[in-house]
């Protein structure tokens, strides 16, 4: 192999090289001074964007959504001291989704370790620990302090966050050293890590396909790690060649789409019955990709998942197989190329031995019109307020096949899972971890990772005022995004909480709103006050042909609930709160879920 030769240059401008090779198009952050150099390169880039954001915990949560809809990495970048803690907040979703980002921050120059520079935060002498902070949610974090080892830092933070289970990196760059020159030798992404490994257990799956051709009524579950750009177009030819019913949890909807013939719906607290029902009396075998078996998902670790039925694992982490339910197979690897294979090996099975597969076609059919999943007479009721299942089936009208929402952490996140059908990679919902406010700055990154696709966001009001900074951001690039904001003056599920379970005493979660129009008009960027029935879907249309910004102000009937699932009530007892108190409210919410039953 030949060598390329060194080149002599700062170890900013290095940072930047090692960042084009690895085709990084944007980074998301605020400047501070220890990494000025980096953004004085950045000023000249042809290729790569430097995107200010107006709160470092946006750029992380931008960084995440850019990496998240791409499936590539994503950048953010602070100063140190207080834009490096504004900058962490941001990153538990990753780590908790599996999600590749890379975090930079800065520190004082060395010399001034210990000694009180201006915010200083080695960990030293009583001063903040920044690099144990980061420590404690990243996959990797460490402080560069030598120039000459910045490549490989950078390369090894890099490889250690789109490797294995992807997630969160971070590195430290002390004041003095972006602007030291270093010799530079490059290296092509696939000469310091893998690019895509395509590991397969061939063994192991030969073993499934057997299994699964013997099954009767076999199962697809998928979960969070199935989120990868491939795995669900690989999950639905499987499912829909060997007619095997596909069901996700909240965190993973849409990984297929949910068009489908063979989709039977979102399991977990909000769950779909039909999906339910077919696995807890149907199911024989249950096969799992990527499926992490949280509380929510399996409404607080529901024996059913192994009742009466074989579980096959599959999933890109050794560490999750068993971890949960005990397993009856499991696979490791690149979970496209797992199911792949899995598919081709029941090719081969199932057409020599000439099997009918008929019966979980019939029984599927059967499920999806004695439950629908996602209908209800309430989404074409023209009641006044506004009924939420009427507001999904007005957004549902308008939202062309290609467009992204981010559903932030609310009520509005159950009613789409609920109700909402959606196409496939449609819904982002980092259901797993939920911050607040995450959709509502991460729009920022989806929109720029596809410029060309319709990006919205649907959040609570409360959420919404926790990143509504960001339509700043939004305005000063001229951001095309569809802000829908939920307005209760309510933080909506946990007054529900509240109203079902603690005799209605409403305590720290109702307030005052702004006026969301005049806001949104304060930033150049156009709303509109939504409250009567259809009044969204043309007004949507009418927006998407605009492609300019727009906050959408949602008034709807807040006393309406959420339908969930009867065993949801067992994860207030694993909580060991006491028995609802009786009152209107818990009656009326008892009753919808003995209507949902
Ligand atoms: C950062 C953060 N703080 C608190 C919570 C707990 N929490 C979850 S949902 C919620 C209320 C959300 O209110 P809003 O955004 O108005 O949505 P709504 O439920 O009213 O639709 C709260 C406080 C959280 N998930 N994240
Ligand atoms: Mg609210």
């Amino acid at each position: 192999m030949s060598m390329k030769i060194a080149v002599n240059m700062s170890a900013a401008r290095a940072l930047v090289r090692i960042l084009e090779a690895e085709d990084v198009r944007v980074v998301f952050g605020i400047p501070g001074g220890p990494v000025l150099p980096l953004f004085d390169e950045l000023l000249t880039h042809s290729r790569i964007r430097s995107v200010l954001v107006k709160h470092e915990q946006a750029a992380a949560y931008a960084a995440f959504a850019y990496a998240r809809v791409s499936g590539k990495l994503g950048v953010c970048i602070s100063t140190l001291g207080p834009g490096a803690t504004n900058l962490l907040s941001g990153l538990p979703v990753a780590l908790v989704t599996s999600t590749p980002v890379l975090a930079l921050t800065g520190q004082v120059q060395t010399t001034a370790f210990g000694r009180g520079a201006h915010q200083e935060s080695t960990g030293w002498f009583r001063t903040p620990n920044q690099e144990a902070m980061f420590a404690a949610t990243c996959k990797h974090t460490a402080t560069c302090t030598d120039a000459t080892r910045l490549c490989s830092f950078v390369r090894h933070s890099i490889r250690i966050a789109t490797s294995g289970r992807p997630g969160p990196t971070h590195l430290i760059f002390p004041a003095n050293l972006l602007h030291q020159k270093i010799d530079y030798s490059p290296l092509a992404p696939e000469q310091y890590r893998t690019s895509e490994n395509r590991l397969c257990d061939d063994l192991a799956i030969q073993e499934i396909a057997a299994q699964v051709a013997n099954a009767k009524y076999p199962l697809l579950l998928a979960g969070e790690r199935s989120w990868l750009p491939d795995a669900g177009v690989e999950i639905q030819a499987l499912s829909e060649k060997h007619h095997i019913p596909v069901i996700t949890d909240l965190a993973c909807k849409s990984v297929t789409d949910e068009n489908s013939p063979m989709f039977l719906g979102c399991i977990g607290v909000l769950g779909h019955r039909a999906g339910e029902k077919y696995l807890k009396e149907k199911c024989d075998l249950l096969l799992s990709v990527g499926q992490t078996f949280n509380e929510l998902s399996t409404l607080s670790w529901d024996p059913a998942f192994t009742e009466r039925k074989s579980l096959v694992q599959l999933d890109s982490d050794p560490e999750e197989i068993g971890k949960v339910y005990p397993v009856t197979a499991a696979a490791v690897g690149h979970l496209p190329t797992l199911l792949q294979r899995l598919h081709q090996s029941l090719d081969r099975l199932l057409s020599s031995r000439n099997q009918n597969p008929g019966d979980s076609r019939s029984e599927v059919a059967r499920l999806q019109s004695q439950y629908p999943l996602f209908d209800s007479e309430e989404m074409l009721s023209d009641r006044l307020p506004l009924l939420p299942q009427r507001v999904v089936h007005d957004l549902q009208r308008a939202i062309p096949d290609d467009a992204i929402i981010l559903s932030d952490s609310s009520k509005w996140a159950r009613w789409l899972g609920r109700f909402f059908r959606a196409r496939r990679r449609m819904i982002i919902s980092a259901h797993d971890y939920e911050p607040m406010g995450w959709a509502v700055a991460g729009v920022i990154g989806a929109k720029i990772a596809c410029p060309e696709r319709p990006v919205f966001c649907i959040s609570g009001d409360g959420a919404f005022l926790m990143s509504a900074m960001e339509l700043a951001t939004a305005a000063n690039y001229e951001l095309d995004v569809k802000w829908l904001v939920m307005n209760d003056s309510r933080l909506g599920i946990i007054y529900d909480l509240q109203q079902g379970l603690y005799g209605g005493n409403i305590s720290a979660t109702t307030y005052k709103n702004p006026d969301f129009i005049q806001f949104a008009r304060s930033f150049g960027i156009c709303g509109t006050l939504v409250d009567k029935p259809g009044q969204l879907t043309s007004d949507l249309r009418r927006s998407l042909a605009a492609k300019k910004a727009e906050v959408f102000d949602i008034r709807f009937d807040a006393d309406e609930i959420p339908p969930v699932r009867p065993r949801s009530l067992l994860i207030t007892r694993e909580m060991g709160l006491p028995n609802p108190v009786p009152g209107p409210a818990s009656t009326r919410a008892l009753l919808k879920l003995l209507k949902e039953r």
